[in-house]
Protein backbone atom coordinates (compact mmCIF):
# COMPACT_ATOMS: atom_id res chain seq x y z
CA UNK A 1 0.00 0.00 0.00
CA UNK A 2 1.47 3.85 -0.85
CA UNK A 3 1.49 5.48 1.90
CA UNK A 4 -0.27 9.46 1.32
CA UNK A 5 3.15 11.01 1.15
CA UNK A 6 4.00 8.26 -1.71
CA UNK A 7 1.09 9.85 -3.76
CA UNK A 8 2.13 12.11 -6.73
CA UNK A 9 0.98 15.42 -7.63
CA UNK A 10 -1.21 14.08 -9.89
CA UNK A 11 -3.10 11.41 -8.70
CA UNK A 12 -4.05 8.40 -10.52
CA UNK A 13 -7.76 8.00 -11.26
CA UNK A 14 -9.04 5.47 -8.36
CA UNK A 15 -6.49 8.01 -6.04
CA UNK A 16 -9.15 9.06 -3.20
CA UNK A 17 -7.97 12.20 -1.51
CA UNK A 18 -7.32 11.32 2.54
CA UNK A 19 -9.05 14.11 4.20
CA UNK A 20 -9.24 12.50 7.72
CA UNK A 21 -5.35 12.35 7.13
CA UNK A 22 -5.07 15.54 6.90
CA UNK A 23 -7.23 16.93 9.90
CA UNK A 24 -5.33 14.73 12.16
CA UNK A 25 -2.20 16.36 11.04
CA UNK A 26 -3.50 19.96 11.67
CA UNK A 27 -4.62 18.47 15.22
CA UNK A 28 -1.50 17.28 15.30
CA UNK A 29 0.68 21.08 15.02
CA UNK A 30 -2.30 22.50 17.29
CA UNK A 31 -0.41 22.80 20.37
CA UNK A 32 2.84 21.48 19.03
CA UNK A 33 4.66 24.49 20.57
CA UNK A 34 4.00 25.36 24.04
CA UNK A 35 5.78 28.90 23.79
CA UNK A 36 3.46 29.94 21.13
CA UNK A 37 1.31 33.09 22.43
CA UNK A 38 -1.51 30.59 24.80
CA UNK A 39 -0.08 27.54 23.75
CA UNK A 40 -2.12 26.77 20.58
CA UNK A 41 -1.48 27.82 16.56
CA UNK A 42 -5.41 27.48 16.77
CA UNK A 43 -6.37 31.34 16.59
CA UNK A 44 -4.12 32.06 14.26
CA UNK A 45 -5.49 29.36 11.75
CA UNK A 46 -8.72 30.89 12.10
CA UNK A 47 -7.10 34.08 11.48
CA UNK A 48 -5.60 33.02 8.16
CA UNK A 49 -8.90 31.48 7.02
CA UNK A 50 -10.82 34.27 7.59
CA UNK A 51 -7.89 36.77 5.87
CA UNK A 52 -7.79 34.22 2.87
CA UNK A 53 -11.53 34.25 2.43
CA UNK A 54 -12.89 37.76 3.48
CA UNK A 55 -10.64 39.47 0.11
CA UNK A 56 -14.29 38.30 -1.42
CA UNK A 57 -16.58 41.13 -3.32
CA UNK A 58 -19.57 40.04 -4.52
CA UNK A 59 -20.17 42.36 -6.92
CA UNK A 60 -17.38 41.26 -9.38
CA UNK A 61 -16.66 38.01 -7.94
CA UNK A 62 -13.14 38.70 -7.09
CA UNK A 63 -11.60 37.34 -4.19
CA UNK A 64 -12.18 34.91 -1.68
CA UNK A 65 -10.15 31.78 -0.73
CA UNK A 66 -9.59 30.28 -3.91
CA UNK A 67 -6.38 30.96 -5.59
CA UNK A 68 -4.33 31.13 -2.25
CA UNK A 69 -3.32 34.23 -3.62
CA UNK A 70 -1.59 35.43 0.11
CA UNK A 71 1.12 33.29 -0.90
CA UNK A 72 2.01 36.58 -2.80
CA UNK A 73 2.91 39.79 -2.21
CA UNK A 74 1.02 42.45 -2.88
CA UNK A 75 -1.46 40.56 -0.53
CA UNK A 76 1.05 39.33 1.72
CA UNK A 77 2.54 42.41 3.05
CA UNK A 78 -0.60 43.80 3.40
CA UNK A 79 -0.35 45.12 7.26
CA UNK A 80 -4.05 43.42 7.82
CA UNK A 81 -2.22 40.43 7.15
CA UNK A 82 0.64 41.05 10.10
CA UNK A 83 1.69 37.58 11.48
CA UNK A 84 0.12 35.39 8.95
CA UNK A 85 3.28 34.02 8.05
CA UNK A 86 3.16 32.17 10.87
CA UNK A 87 0.11 30.46 10.19
CA UNK A 88 1.50 29.55 6.80
CA UNK A 89 4.52 28.29 7.69
CA UNK A 90 3.46 26.08 10.11
CA UNK A 91 1.10 24.38 7.53
CA UNK A 92 3.82 23.91 5.22
CA UNK A 93 5.02 20.58 6.43
CA UNK A 94 1.42 19.34 5.57
CA UNK A 95 1.38 20.64 2.27
CA UNK A 96 4.56 18.40 1.78
CA UNK A 97 2.95 15.27 3.10
CA UNK A 98 -0.30 15.67 1.25
CA UNK A 99 0.55 17.63 -1.70
CA UNK A 100 -2.50 16.52 -3.44
CA UNK A 101 -4.30 19.35 -1.30
CA UNK A 102 -4.22 22.94 -2.48
CA UNK A 103 -3.44 25.18 -0.48
CA UNK A 104 -6.49 27.12 -0.37
CA UNK A 105 -8.56 23.91 1.08
CA UNK A 106 -5.61 23.34 3.18
CA UNK A 107 -5.81 27.24 4.58
CA UNK A 108 -9.60 26.85 5.33
CA UNK A 109 -9.83 22.89 6.66
CA UNK A 110 -7.00 24.24 9.22
CA UNK A 111 -9.68 26.80 10.18
CA UNK A 112 -12.17 24.41 10.45
CA UNK A 113 -10.54 21.74 12.39
CA UNK A 114 -8.63 24.98 14.95
CA UNK A 115 -12.23 25.67 15.63
CA UNK A 116 -13.57 21.92 16.58
CA UNK A 117 -10.44 21.22 18.29
CA UNK A 118 -10.81 24.16 20.75
CA UNK A 119 -14.43 23.75 21.60
CA UNK A 120 -16.49 25.29 18.74
CA UNK A 121 -19.19 23.79 16.55
CA UNK A 122 -18.77 21.31 13.63
CA UNK A 123 -18.48 23.41 10.21
CA UNK A 124 -19.52 21.93 7.06
CA UNK A 125 -16.17 22.19 4.91
CA UNK A 126 -15.45 20.72 1.47
CA UNK A 127 -12.74 20.68 -1.21
CA UNK A 128 -12.80 22.31 -4.44
CA UNK A 129 -10.27 25.60 -3.96
CA UNK A 130 -7.41 25.50 -6.78
CA UNK A 131 -4.57 27.45 -6.24
CA UNK A 132 -3.49 30.48 -8.76
CA UNK A 133 0.25 30.99 -9.99
CA UNK A 134 1.81 33.87 -9.42
CA UNK A 135 1.92 35.47 -12.54
CA UNK A 136 -1.73 33.73 -13.67
CA UNK A 137 -3.63 36.50 -10.93
CA UNK A 138 -4.09 40.54 -10.92
CA UNK A 139 -3.04 41.64 -7.20
CA UNK A 140 -6.05 42.47 -5.42
CA UNK A 141 -6.25 46.06 -4.14
CA UNK A 142 -5.47 46.62 -0.55
CA UNK A 143 -7.91 47.80 1.84
CA UNK A 144 -10.61 45.06 1.72
CA UNK A 145 -10.01 43.58 4.96
CA UNK A 146 -11.14 45.70 8.01
CA UNK A 147 -10.09 48.38 10.00
CA UNK A 148 -10.21 47.76 13.61
CA UNK A 149 -10.20 51.87 14.38
CA UNK A 150 -13.27 52.44 12.12
CA UNK A 151 -16.69 52.38 12.91
CA UNK A 152 -20.11 50.52 12.56
CA UNK A 153 -20.84 51.76 8.50
CA UNK A 154 -17.26 50.49 7.71
CA UNK A 155 -18.05 47.12 9.09
CA UNK A 156 -21.44 46.65 7.13
CA UNK A 157 -19.67 48.26 4.17
CA UNK A 158 -17.37 45.55 4.16
CA UNK A 159 -19.78 42.40 4.90
CA UNK A 160 -22.11 43.94 2.94
CA UNK A 161 -19.85 43.19 -0.03
CA UNK A 162 -19.26 40.21 1.09
CA UNK A 163 -22.67 39.20 0.98
CA UNK A 164 -23.40 39.24 4.79
CA UNK A 165 -26.35 40.84 6.63
CA UNK A 166 -26.37 41.97 10.38
CA UNK A 167 -27.10 38.68 12.40
CA UNK A 168 -23.97 36.78 10.33
CA UNK A 169 -21.78 39.53 11.12
CA UNK A 170 -22.10 39.62 14.63
CA UNK A 171 -22.41 35.40 14.85
CA UNK A 172 -18.80 35.73 13.32
CA UNK A 173 -17.24 38.51 15.43
CA UNK A 174 -18.06 35.69 18.29
CA UNK A 175 -14.67 33.99 16.64
CA UNK A 176 -13.12 36.84 19.24
CA UNK A 177 -13.33 34.73 21.94
CA UNK A 178 -10.10 33.15 21.06
CA UNK A 179 -7.04 34.17 20.02
CA UNK A 180 -5.47 37.60 21.19
CA UNK A 181 -4.08 41.17 19.39
CA UNK A 182 -0.21 41.69 19.19
CA UNK A 183 1.90 44.49 19.42
CA UNK A 184 4.29 44.39 16.66
CA UNK A 185 1.11 42.75 14.09
CA UNK A 186 -1.81 45.31 14.25
CA UNK A 187 -0.54 47.58 17.13
CA UNK A 188 -3.60 45.72 19.22
CA UNK A 189 -2.82 44.35 22.53
CA UNK A 190 -4.22 41.63 24.39
CA UNK A 191 -7.16 38.88 24.51
CA UNK A 192 -10.58 39.25 24.53
CA UNK A 193 -11.44 36.91 26.49
CA UNK A 194 -9.57 34.57 29.66
CA UNK A 195 -9.88 31.78 27.85
CA UNK A 196 -8.26 32.65 24.36
CA UNK A 197 -8.20 29.23 23.51
CA UNK A 198 -11.37 27.86 24.13
CA UNK A 199 -13.92 28.55 21.50
CA UNK A 200 -17.45 29.90 23.27
CA UNK A 201 -19.80 32.40 23.66
CA UNK A 202 -17.70 34.47 25.75
CA UNK A 203 -16.69 37.36 24.12
CA UNK A 204 -20.71 38.20 23.59
CA UNK A 205 -20.84 37.98 27.33
CA UNK A 206 -17.63 40.07 27.76
CA UNK A 207 -18.92 42.64 25.42
CA UNK A 208 -21.76 42.61 27.57
CA UNK A 209 -19.76 44.15 30.55
CA UNK A 210 -18.09 47.50 31.62
CA UNK A 211 -15.30 48.79 29.30
CA UNK A 212 -13.11 51.83 29.44
CA UNK A 213 -10.60 53.18 26.84
CA UNK A 214 -7.41 52.24 27.24
CA UNK A 215 -4.98 54.86 28.76
CA UNK A 216 -1.67 54.47 26.72
CA UNK A 217 0.10 55.79 23.69
CA UNK A 218 -1.18 52.95 21.35
CA UNK A 219 -4.20 53.01 18.89
CA UNK A 220 -7.36 53.21 20.69
CA UNK A 221 -8.60 50.14 22.05
CA UNK A 222 -11.09 49.20 25.57
CA UNK A 223 -10.29 47.69 28.17
CA UNK A 224 -11.94 46.08 31.32
CA UNK A 225 -11.86 46.56 35.06
CA UNK A 226 -9.19 43.83 35.40
CA UNK A 227 -6.99 45.71 32.59
CA UNK A 228 -6.48 42.57 30.93
CA UNK A 229 -9.10 42.39 28.32
CA UNK A 230 -9.24 44.18 25.24
CA UNK A 231 -12.54 45.30 22.38
CA UNK A 232 -11.50 47.07 19.51
CA UNK A 233 -12.99 49.92 18.05
CA UNK A 234 -15.10 47.79 15.69
CA UNK A 235 -16.10 45.27 18.82
CA UNK A 236 -17.19 47.94 20.88
CA UNK A 237 -19.65 48.59 18.11
CA UNK A 238 -21.21 45.40 18.26
CA UNK A 239 -22.79 47.05 21.17
CA UNK A 240 -23.45 50.65 20.50
CA UNK A 241 -25.17 49.76 17.40
CA UNK A 242 -28.57 48.93 18.58
CA UNK A 243 -29.41 46.58 15.33
CA UNK A 244 -25.94 44.55 16.03
CA UNK A 245 -26.77 44.60 19.68
CA UNK A 246 -29.67 42.35 19.84
CA UNK A 247 -27.40 39.18 18.63
CA UNK A 248 -25.21 40.23 21.27
CA UNK A 249 -27.60 39.91 23.68
CA UNK A 250 -29.11 36.46 21.60
CA UNK A 251 -25.50 34.70 21.28
CA UNK A 252 -24.65 35.90 25.21
CA UNK A 253 -27.82 34.23 25.98
CA UNK A 254 -28.22 31.09 24.03
CA UNK A 255 -24.51 29.28 23.28
CA UNK A 256 -26.46 26.79 20.69
CA UNK A 257 -27.94 29.48 18.82
CA UNK A 258 -24.34 31.12 18.20
CA UNK A 259 -22.70 28.41 17.46
CA UNK A 260 -25.63 27.55 15.15
CA UNK A 261 -25.66 30.45 13.39
CA UNK A 262 -21.68 30.92 13.75
CA UNK A 263 -20.95 27.48 11.98
CA UNK A 264 -22.95 28.62 8.91
CA UNK A 265 -22.11 31.74 8.62
CA UNK A 266 -18.02 30.79 8.77
CA UNK A 267 -18.83 27.65 6.22
CA UNK A 268 -20.40 30.66 3.93
CA UNK A 269 -17.24 32.72 4.20
CA UNK A 270 -14.83 30.33 3.50
CA UNK A 271 -16.71 29.23 0.10
CA UNK A 272 -16.94 32.85 -1.47
CA UNK A 273 -16.43 33.16 -5.18
CA UNK A 274 -14.92 29.12 -4.91
CA UNK A 275 -16.15 27.73 -8.16
CA UNK A 276 -17.61 24.03 -6.94
CA UNK A 277 -18.69 22.00 -9.34
CA UNK A 278 -22.27 22.18 -9.21
CA UNK A 279 -23.74 19.77 -6.86
CA UNK A 280 -25.05 19.72 -3.76
CA UNK A 281 -23.71 19.02 -0.54
CA UNK A 282 -25.48 15.62 0.41
CA UNK A 283 -27.87 15.23 -2.25
CA UNK A 284 -26.05 14.36 -5.42
CA UNK A 285 -24.74 10.82 -5.54
CA UNK A 286 -21.62 12.38 -7.02
CA UNK A 287 -21.18 14.75 -4.27
CA UNK A 288 -18.38 13.96 -2.20
CA UNK A 289 -19.32 13.15 2.29
CA UNK A 290 -19.40 16.98 3.35
CA UNK A 291 -16.23 16.71 5.55
CA UNK A 292 -18.95 17.56 8.69
FE1 LIG B 1 -10.24 39.42 13.83
N1 LIG B 1 -8.68 40.58 14.43
N2 LIG B 1 -11.17 41.05 13.07
N3 LIG B 1 -11.72 38.24 13.11
N4 LIG B 1 -9.21 37.81 14.48
C1 LIG B 1 -7.57 40.17 15.09
C2 LIG B 1 -7.29 38.89 15.51
C3 LIG B 1 -8.09 37.81 15.26
C4 LIG B 1 -10.71 42.33 13.10
C5 LIG B 1 -9.49 42.75 13.58
C6 LIG B 1 -8.58 41.93 14.21
C7 LIG B 1 -12.86 38.67 12.50
C8 LIG B 1 -13.24 39.96 12.30
C9 LIG B 1 -12.42 41.07 12.52
C10 LIG B 1 -9.68 36.52 14.44
C11 LIG B 1 -10.80 36.07 13.76
C12 LIG B 1 -11.74 36.90 13.16
C13 LIG B 1 -6.71 41.28 15.31
C14 LIG B 1 -5.35 41.23 16.00
C15 LIG B 1 -7.33 42.38 14.78
C16 LIG B 1 -6.81 43.81 14.78
C17 LIG B 1 -4.26 40.77 15.03
C18 LIG B 1 -2.95 40.66 15.79
O1 LIG B 1 -2.47 41.69 16.29
O2 LIG B 1 -2.43 39.53 15.89
C19 LIG B 1 -11.71 43.20 12.52
C20 LIG B 1 -11.56 44.71 12.35
C21 LIG B 1 -12.78 42.42 12.18
C22 LIG B 1 -14.12 42.84 11.58
C23 LIG B 1 -14.87 43.81 12.39
C24 LIG B 1 -13.79 37.50 12.20
C25 LIG B 1 -14.99 37.56 13.07
C26 LIG B 1 -14.57 37.71 14.48
C27 LIG B 1 -14.33 37.41 10.75
C28 LIG B 1 -12.93 36.37 12.56
O3 LIG B 1 -13.22 35.14 12.43
C29 LIG B 1 -8.81 35.68 15.25
C30 LIG B 1 -9.02 34.19 15.51
C31 LIG B 1 -7.82 36.49 15.75
C32 LIG B 1 -6.70 36.09 16.70
C33 LIG B 1 -5.43 35.79 15.94
C34 LIG B 1 -4.31 35.38 16.85
O4 LIG B 1 -3.17 35.32 16.36
O5 LIG B 1 -4.52 35.10 18.04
Amino acid sequence: LLGSSAIPATPSKDFKPDYQAVRAAIEDVLESNDEYDDGSYGPVLVRLAWHTSGTYDKNDNTGGSNGATMRFGPESGWGANAGLGDARDILEPIKKKFPWISYSDLWTLAGVVAIEAMGGPQIKWRPGRSDKEENGCVPLPDGRLPDASRDNKHVRDVFYRMGFNDQEIVALMGAHAIGRCHADRSGFVGPWTFSPTTFSNGYFTELKGKWHKKKWNGPIQYEDKTGELMMLPTDMWMVWDKKFRQYVDLYAKDQDKFFEDFAAAFSKLLELGVPFEKRDFNTSPSSPKPMA
